[in-house]
């Protein structure tokens, strides 16, 4: 599996100190040394693999540029290198930058080539996404190779090779949102892991894929970030997921106007009315209620938010709605029955 995306960028490669690296989601400054980085630039240099080589004084040949055209990026042929536990595959871009893809062990960076390759020509030149000058631009560039190299990784490689020789079971994606603070992220945790925490904190800026391995079955979450800059990306991969998962937290009725907008901005702009949708009020353990009239509590508050969200809008898509509590696991296996019974005629 695809862990790692980087890119490096410097005006003389021979100076590290110099060089910008950006990396998702893992930080490859903090995880690597400079061999690592080195050892990365001299298999460019060099156009082959060279595991033994620590010189620093490498040189990185202009020998790509393009003067003709200055418009057009040029990207190398991609290179594979084992370096230390990490198999990597990085591509140059006009000689000047470098970008990296880092995948567990196991995977063989070839299948990744065609795709790596017309993505990154794609995104660069065809739809000139990226000038390399901005940050932020860097940023969602390597967030948007990642996210369609991973899908392709997961979608494409993992679950039809396999099939052949040891049937799985499905393959479910589930597209979860809401806004910020609301459980998504809790919930991910707390169905891969079995824990709650109050203090878990939660990085909102990075995207989040979780893999869940339910007997043969196997989901994978998407947990869209609330920041505005990463949400159009994120909304491309709505269309092909199995199920939408949307959850309010129910306690926090001062933002039911702002999480009702972030649900039907979504859903008014995701098209296929087959992909069901499991509505989730969360933290119900916050809602006082006595024993007695518990359930009767229960289906008047569940009224109060279907009419408030104006859920019986939805009119063609297959819809259920469920209170949970991430915190005392209430329902949370229910939850997992429900994705797998409205998905279960893929
Ligand atoms: N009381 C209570 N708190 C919860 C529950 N689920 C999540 N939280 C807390 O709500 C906060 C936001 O959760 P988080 O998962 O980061 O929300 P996200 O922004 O939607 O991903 C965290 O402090 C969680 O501990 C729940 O069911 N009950
Ligand atoms: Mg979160």
């Amino acid at each position: 599996m695809l862990s790692t995306i980087f890119l490096l960028k410097g005006k003389n490669f021979h100076d590290l100190n110099q060089l910008d690296i950006y990396s998702y989601p893992e930080d490859i400054v903090r995880n690597n040394n400079k061999d690592f980085i080195e050892k990365i630039i001299f298999g460019h240099d060099q156009g082959m693999i060279r595991e033994d080589c620590r010189s620093s004084q490498t040189v990185f040949r202009n020998h790509e540029i393009n003067k003709k055209n200055q418009d057009n990026f040029i990207i190398s042929i991609p290179i594979p290198q084992k370096i230390d536990e990490n198999n990597v595959y990085t591509i140059s871009i006009n000689s000047k930058m470098i970008i990296g893809l880092i995948f567990d062990e196991e995977d063989n960076p070839y299948d990744f080539k065609e795709i790596f390759e017309d993505l990154s020509y794609e995104l660069i030149n065809n739809e000139k996404c990226c000038s390399f000058e901005d940050e932020l631009e860097i940023e969602n560039l390597l967030i948007t190779l990642f996210i369609d190299l991973r899908r392709y990784g997961d979608e494409i490689l993992a679950k039809y090779p396999e099939v052949s020789f040891q049937p799985v079971g499905m393959f479910i994606k589930v597209f979860l949102f809401g806004i910020d603070e609301s459980g998504k992220t809790s919930l991910v945790r707390r169905i891969k892991t079995g824990q709650f925490d109050d203090n878990f904190f939660a990085p909102t800026r990075k995207f989040d894929i979780k893999y869940v391995q339910k007997e043969k079955d196997f989901l994978a979450f998407w947990d869209i970030p609330g920041q505005i800059s990463f949400r159009e990306k994120w909304l491309k991969g709505i269309q092909d997921s199995n199920i939408l998962v949307y959850m309010i937290d129910v306690a926090n009725q001062l933002r039911f106007e702002e999480s009702k907008q972030e649900f039907w901005n979504v859903i008014n702009e995701e098209v296929t009315p087959e992909i069901p949708l499991l509505i989730l009020g969360n933290k119900i353990d916050l809602i006082n209620h006595s024993k007695d009239n518990n359930q009767k509590q229960l289906t008047r508050i569940e009224t109060e938010i279907i009419d408030y969200f104006e859920f019986h809008n939805l009119r063609d898509r297959e819809w259920n709605f469920l209170f949970t509590s991430v915190k005392t696991n209430y329902n949370i296996e229910t939850v997992l029955n429900t994705i797998f019974s409205l998905t279960s005629h893929i």
